[in-house]
């Protein structure tokens, strides 16, 4: 069964907030926030909770802009992100034990401290584009494959 996560970024342009992963997955990488999305909750509780431990801001208004498949062929399990542009919110950004938050100019992305697919598709998420892909790793990390489309129907990613 393929593991549910969110992805929670805050578009405010010309800045976009992003955290420095301190553990774990993805550790080292510049990344939005969220995580697993829990049994007892929806996709976009999991997203406001993640948003809240991970950086201390309460969302109030969102829009899912994307969803991505992951495969990794090492074996260590497929999932479906959901990613989210948060519009409004409450509180600043503060430091957690997970992330170490900070604002970006929109170009100065550092993409080349971040997940190697991130320039395929934040491009159209900070054009307020909607899209749906799939990413497929090598064992060593590397993009093997992948397709990235956008979305024009309306409805269709909630
Ligand atoms: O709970 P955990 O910290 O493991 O959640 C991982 C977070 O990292 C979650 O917000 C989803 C996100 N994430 C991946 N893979 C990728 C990726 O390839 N690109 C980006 N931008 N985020 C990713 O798990």
């Amino acid at each position: 069964m393929k593991k549910i996560l969110t992805l929670c970024i805050i578009h405010q342009h010309p800045k976009i907030l992003l955290g420095m992963k301190k553990r774990g997955h993805g550790e080292g990488k510049w990344n939005g926030f969220g995580g697993k999305v829990e049994k007892e909750e929806t996709i976009e509780q999991g997203a406001i909770r993640e948003m809240k431990e991970e950086s201390g801001i309460e969302i109030s208004k969102m829009n899912k802009l994307g969803i991505i498949d992951f495969e990794y062929q090492d074996g260590s399990g497929n999932m479906e992100v959901h990613i989210f542009d948060v519009k409004e919110f409450r509180g600043s950004p503060a430091e957690s034990e997970e992330m170490k938050p900070k604002w970006f100019r929109v170009d100065e992305i550092p993409y080349n401290q971040m997940w190697p697919d991130d320039k395929y598709w934040l491009p159209m998420f900070l054009d307020g584009k909607k899209f749906k892909g799939k990413f497929i790793f090598d064992e060593n990390n590397k993009i093997v494959d992948y397709c990235i489309d956008e979305i024009v129907q309306e409805g269709y990613l909630s």
